[in-house]
């Protein structure tokens, strides 16, 4: 009489395939390079996770929509609404366009030490904006609004620049941040911020 073969458990799929693993021969030589590649691998897993949880370097992972071509008439980057604002909360928020070759409002004024919300849109084609030593660094893609919140460290001036080449003028793309002591600086005149989520 045949029986029928019993199903391996979980434990012992595991233990076959330690066995089985410890089977294999492997050179010494080849041994010594996995365990290099583990720890150069260890290494940058590391460095991420260390940049993400201290730095706030990290994926952007909101998604939020705008019609590139209507910009002009939309409610939160029309011309008037760019540049620094502060909402009612006291947040400080910037909105910037970058379109080829250059971001507008072409130049503002920021305080350090102070946690800055700034949201960019593409007029025409994919760009990237790179504020050296602070965490912005983006895409901004063409029918997306790119939000990034950062804070800069200490006053002085800060230069913004593309980072994905979008034609002929890409290296001359470029503005520049003056940012200003926390104490010095003065919240621009403006009517209160406009728009957010709801660009559509
Ligand atoms: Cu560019």
């Amino acid at each position: 009489m045949q029986t029928e073969p019993t199903k391996p458990t979980y434990e012992q799929c595991v233990r076959n395939f330690f066995a089985q693993l410890q089977a294999i021969h492997v050179d010494h030589l080849e041994q010594r390079w996995i365990t290099i590649s583990l720890l150069v691998i260890g290494l940058f897993v590391g460095i991420m996770t260390l940049d993400a949880l201290f730095d706030g370097i990290n994926p952007p992972s909101k998604v939020e929509t705008i019609d590139s071509a209507k910009l002009h008439l939309s409610k939160e980057f029309a011309e008037d609404n760019l540049g620094v604002q502060v909402d009612d909360k006291g947040n400080v928020v910037v909105r910037m366009v970058a379109g080829r070759y250059s971001f507008f409002p072409k130049h503002i004024d920021v305080p350090a030490e102070t946690p800055i919300t700034l949201r960019w849109v593409s007029s025409d084609v994919l760009h990237g904006v790179h504020i050296p030593m602070t965490n912005m660094s983006t895409m901004i893609v063409p029918g997306y609004v790119a939000e990034i919140t950062t804070t800069f460290p200490k006053p002085g001036e800060y230069p913004v620049l593309c980072n994905e080449y979008c034609g002929l003028g890409h290296n001359h793309m470029w503005s520049n941040i003056s940012v200003i002591a926390k104490e010095d600086w003065k919240a621009p005149v403006k009517s209160a911020v406009k728009g957010g989520s709801n660009n559509e």
